[in-house]
Formats: structure tokens, sequence, C-alpha cells
């Protein structure tokens, strides 16, 4: 029954993103065509070490015909997301594997609610090819992709960014493709404000020109006078 339900949740939730022209399923879908065989390139070694203060997504590397109860987001049933903050920065693992003998992939759902607008970058580095997602949440899993990137290559950083108004808003990781990465691979993702305040040496010139200004202005009073 469990995995009725959540076979049945996947089926929904494919069918509206494949309509949006993205796919965010942990499925592979019966009209998938991409390059398999284009993941980590042969010569790219991975070298991620998890920085200090980042956080643990928790979540061991999925095996045939397990549930993502950590953060599959609205591929879990029940749905089910990490709540991130602004700052914060996560080492995780994406793969592969089987599901009712079908190819899966692990996909990593992070979620913040904002009250005031706010430009987010979302960016992340990987072990291996991965896809970035940034979605508005318009009530449960009805969403709309603001932004992404895709098929970012291993070892490459990626982001995307969005100027956010207030509401929930999930950022997606994953692998690309659905099958060949069943021993895993880490990444690294942040979630970033963009601000956009006017860095000190700025103010400093704009300082030195009023200063310039007024005084032109003084002395040409002067010498008039
Ligand atoms: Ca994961």
């Amino acid at each position: 029954m469990k995995k009725l339900l959540l076979l049945l949740t996947l089926g929904l939730f494919s069918s509206w993103v494949i309509g949006q022209e993205v796919y965010l399923g942990a499925a592979e879908p019966e009209n998938f065509n991409g390059h398999v065989s284009h993941h980590t390139s042969s010569n790219y070694a991975p070298n991620l070490t998890c920085p200090p203060g980042a956080l643990d997504e928790n979540e061991p590397d999925l095996t045939t015909d397990d549930f993502d109860t950590v953060n599959g987001g609205c591929n879990s049933y029940p749905t089910v997301f990490i709540d991130i903050n602004i700052g914060d920065t996560y080492c995780g693992r994406t793969n592969t594997f089987l599901f009712n003998s079908n190819n899966h992939r692990d996909t990593d759902w992070y979620r913040i609610t904002l009250t005031d607008t706010k430009t987010l970058i979302w960016r992340s580095i990987a072990d291996c090819d991965i896809d970035l997602y940034i979605l508005r949440e318009d009530g449960g899993c009805t969403t709309t992709t603001l932004n992404s990137t895709l098929n970012v290559p291993a070892g490459t950083q990626g982001e995307v960014e969005y100027t956010c108004p207030p509401g929930t808003y999930y950022f997606w990781i994953g692998y690309p493709y659905f099958s060949g990465l069943d021993a895993g691979a880490d990444y690294q993702v942040t979630l970033l404000e963009q601000t956009s305040q006017v860095p000190l040496s700025d103010w400093a010139v704009y300082l030195t020109i009023g200063l310039i200004f007024l005084s032109s202005i003084y002395f040409v009073n002067k010498s008039i006078a």
C-alpha cells in the first residue's frame, strides 16, 4: 500500500512537471532521452571535502526500493524537506538506484519561507554532474520553476539566482540522469543572499567628489564677492 501511494504521488507529480518542460521527479520518465553516459568525465577525480561549519544532509545513499525520508521533497510520500537558512552550506550526497526495478535518482529538496523580498543565490559544486532549480511553492507541490541550470559538470561551481518576494521557495539539487551513479557522489550547496550595498571604497570616492564640488562653489562665490 505504501509503495502504491508513493507511485501514485510520483505519477501525478511527474505528469505535471513534464507539462512544464522541466522534470524534477525521482523516477526515470518513459520518454527520457538524456545521455546517461555523459556523467562524470573519465579524467575527473572526486575531491570534495566538507568545509568547516557546513551542515550535514544526513541522508545515506538510497539503495534498491528505498524511500527518501530525509529530503525527497515532492518526490516523497509524505513530502519531506530540509529547512535551510540563508548562509547555510550543506554537504550532501546524490546517487541512482532501482525502485520497483525502475531507474530512480535521489533528489534533494531544501525549503525556505521569506517574509520580505530577497535576491537568493543557490550555489553548488559536486563530484558528479548536477542540476539546480529554484521553485516557488504555489500550494503544496504545485510549484513554478523560477530559474534553473542544468548539467553543471563535475567539479565545476554552478549557481542560479532569483529575486524572491515573500513566500515559500524550494531549492532543488540532483543528478541529471537516472542510472550510472549507484556508488553516489558528494556535493556541497549554499544558499546566499545577493546584497546591493555600495562598497565602502565607493562611498569614499563619492565623498571626495562631493567635497571637491562644494569647495569649487565656495571659491567661485568668494572670487565673485
Ligand atoms: Ca541526498
